[in-house]
């Protein structure tokens, strides 16, 4: 299913010691790699595997938030979250772009996606139940989003570096924004204070989940820190989302759902209760709370558009076709 022509611009595929050990010192002279130079198969593959995920995400992430456009409580809430829907859906293009110079299709990532075989970010199998999840999702999801994507600004990947620069730049906005509409409610009526609250409670836990499996359990931290396409480890990232966020809900006045939660003096950063890693799993295997109905608001997406899809080709190609003929 991969296409073998970009591997290498001199199309060399076989993997030497010389030729990994080549590849190993681009890296560590902290040189761009780009999508026509020669590369292991083991590191497209990753980054395929990575930015198609991280794509999945951005498209499937559009649907929480999506189902509260038309109950947006002012014109003004309205039109920063739908800008801000619309802006994840520009980063899914992005990244799929970036994934296509590696010799795959949109047509096989978005297969992929819809057979269950290629993965999209736990956060979004969880529901929205209130206008306060509007927020949430912006402080938390979008926080740990940012905290997760800076560094991948220097990814070693040209494409996937360049991209998360402006999708950096945009998802700041977004925090601000889940921010200041979870302020709003937390110095409300103590009705919208417990909303706010009630939401913390339920968002707090999967957004942990979103840096992926304690370190032990990671299986492609150490090849990908070792290629530079991952700077931080899972646990490292979480950690620093953590130490960041404790005293923004402190600000808020709101209680981070987690008794054990406690500043370390000597670490120098917050010690936190035990992730349910049963229920991370459970949700990355799609059995999420709200997997189903993602999957089948994707594939109706995608069976929705196939005749724009046949339509612009069929376009493309009579252009194509004029051309030749006038030429
Ligand atoms: N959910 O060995 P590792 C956003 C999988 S964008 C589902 O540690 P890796 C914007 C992992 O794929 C959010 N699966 O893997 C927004 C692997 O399975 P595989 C998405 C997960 O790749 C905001 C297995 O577990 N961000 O939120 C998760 O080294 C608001 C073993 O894990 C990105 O994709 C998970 N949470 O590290 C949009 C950023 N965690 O592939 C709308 C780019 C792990 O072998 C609204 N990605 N898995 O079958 C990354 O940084 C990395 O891929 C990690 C995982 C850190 C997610």
């Amino acid at each position: 299913m991969y296409s073998q022509g970009l591997i290498g611009a001199d199309n060399r595929t076989e993997e030497t010691p010389e030729f990994l050990a080549r590849f190993q010192k681009r890296i560590d002279a902290e040189e761009k790699i780009e999508p026509k130079d020669e590369m292991p198969e083991g590191y497209r593959r990753t980054l395929v595997r990575q930015i198609g995920q991280h794509a999945h995400s951005e498209i499937v992430g559009m649907l929480p938030e999506g189902n509260w456009i038309t109950r947006a409580p002012s014109l003004r809430r309205k039109a920063a979250l739908l800008a801000k829907v619309q802006d994840e859906g520009g980063h899914g293009l992005y990244l799929y772009s970036a994934a296509e110079t590696l010799g795959v299709s949109r047509e096989e990532m978005t297969e992929e996606l819809l057979s269950g075989k290629a993965k999209y970010s736990s956060i979004f199998n969880y529901p929205t139940l209130s206008w306060a999840d509007m927020g949430t999702i912006g402080w938390l999801v979008d926080g740990a989003a940012i905290m997760n994507q800076i560094p991948l600004c220097r990814c070693s990947f040209g494409p996937y570096a360049r991209a998360m620069i402006r999708v950096c730049k945009e998802e700041s906005f977004h925090q601000r924004q889940g921010y200041e509409i979870v302020m709003t409610l937390a110095q409300g009526t103590p009705a919208q204070k417990a909303m706010a609250q009630d939401s913390l409670n339920r968002w707090w836990w999967p957004s942990l989940m979103m840096f992926g499996p304690h370190d032990a359990d990671s299986q492609h931290s150490d090849q990908s820190m070792a290629w530079k396409i991952k700077r931080f480890t899972n646990d490292e990232l979480r950690q620093k989302f953590i130490d960041a966020t404790v005293p923004q809900a402190e600000f808020l006045g709101l209680t981070i759902p987690d008794p054990d939660l406690k500043w370390n003096e000597e670490k120098g950063g917050y010690d936190h209760g035990p992730i349910d890693w049963d229920e991370f799993w459970r949700v990355v295997k799609g059995h999420g709370p709200m997997a189903k109905d993602r999957i089948k608001a994707r594939k109706k997406a995608w069976d929705d558009g196939a005749w724009v899809r046949e339509a612009a080709l069929a376009h493309a190609e009579k252009r194509r076709a004029r051309k030749i003929a006038a030429e």
